[in-house]
């Protein structure tokens, strides 16, 4: 594995002006909003980290049980050879356990955009899973990124875990799920996994943890704002704000103004009014058929779900009509 040249995308010049630019952007819009990929520098995801071991936090805990309980079954699914590309993979924990079942798979692909803690755990795998190649790619999964040439051949399963696809709009999320049919290819393989519509009140639990994990989490954008754009936010005047919307089925998490205030960000001026939030990020979340019904009209077949009633992944093949 090329460690070296996986982090070079990150560290090319001019690779901060999207997030200098999304930035500006975002808060000059109303309302105020920012793109939740940037939670994840090398502190923002290492707090996610502890949010998924945090005890209100289901959805991780939940998911790996789902992958451990099933991961022969899933494994069975794929091709021979195959290559496992992984859609923003933070850590390699669940890929993992999928591959210890999948002895088939010839290359494992984590796509993620945080380099730094890409790389973190992919030697152990590498040691545990020696016949397996693995090759990083540091690259906004979002984007068309290219496989590398002596993997472009193989069979490709995509594997999208951790319910992230719920941060996307539905429509959005439909696109997505295009994409990657268009990137994978036909025949090809998707497991992904999504968590569930249930009650609010665990909803919101999960996303308003009693340590305040997920809290530090929200405000850390601002404290990479502060640091990497020379922003000047006060953290101590705006507060974490997380609420299940259920007419729109999503967790919102917001970054809320506690006063009237004006903050200096690449030399502008962006007002708050006391109250003002910032919406940093949209948790979506699907009933197994609402799931189904928006993978069916972006270009997937459902082949097998897996679920303990709080979590799904689902086994999804890619159509014909692409
Ligand atoms: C990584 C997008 C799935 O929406 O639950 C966790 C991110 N935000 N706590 C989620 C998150 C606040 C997480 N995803």
């Amino acid at each position: 594995m090329n460690v070296q040249r996986a982090f070079r995308t990150t560290h090319l010049p001019g690779a901060n002006d999207t997030f200098a630019a999304d930035v500006m952007t975002g808060l000059a819009a109303r309302p105020k909003s920012l793109p939740p990929k940037y939670f994840y520098d090398l502190q923002g995801s290492a707090l996610f980290e502890r949010i998924t071991e945090l005890p209100e936090y289901y959805p991780t805990r939940c998911e790996i049980g789902i992958l451990q309980d099933n991961a022969p079954a899933i494994a069975s699914m794929f091709p021979p050879g195959c290559a496992l590309i992984e859609f923003g993979s933070g850590s390699s924990r669940k890929a993992r356990i999928v591959l210890s079942a999948a002895a088939t798979v010839e290359a494992y692909i984590p796509v993620d955009i945080s380099g730094d803690f890409l790389l973190q755990d992919l030697a152990q795998l590498h040691r545990d899973l020696p016949h397996l190649v693995v090759h990083p790619l540091v690259e906004d999964f979002t984007q068309k990124f290219a496989i590398p040439q002596h993997l472009a051949k193989l069979p490709r399963v995509g594997f999208f875990p951790g319910s992230t696809i719920g941060n996307f709009e539905p429509d959005e999320a439909g696109r997505f799920l295009r994409h990657i049919g268009k990137m994978l290819g036909a025949g090809s393989l998707l497991a992904v996994g999504i968590d569930l519509v249930k009650d609010e009140e665990t909803l919101n639990r999960a996303y308003n943890d009693a340590e305040g994990v997920t809290a530090r989490f929200n405000l850390n954008l601002l404290t990479r704002m502060n640091r990497e754009l020379g922003a000047d936010f006060d953290l101590s005047a705006f507060k974490h704000d997380a609420f299940f919307n259920s007419e729109k089925s999503r967790i919102e998490m917001h970054l809320a103004s506690t006063k009237q205030q004006r903050v200096r960000i690449n030399g502008a001026a962006i007002d708050f009014q006391e109250g003002e939030t910032i919406h940093t990020e949209n948790s979506y979340k699907y009933t197994v058929k609402s799931f189904r019904a928006l993978a069916r009209k972006s270009g997937w077949s459902p082949v097998k779900v897996f679920t303990d009633g709080f979590f799904s992944v689902h086994v999804l093949r890619k159509t014909g009509r692409g």
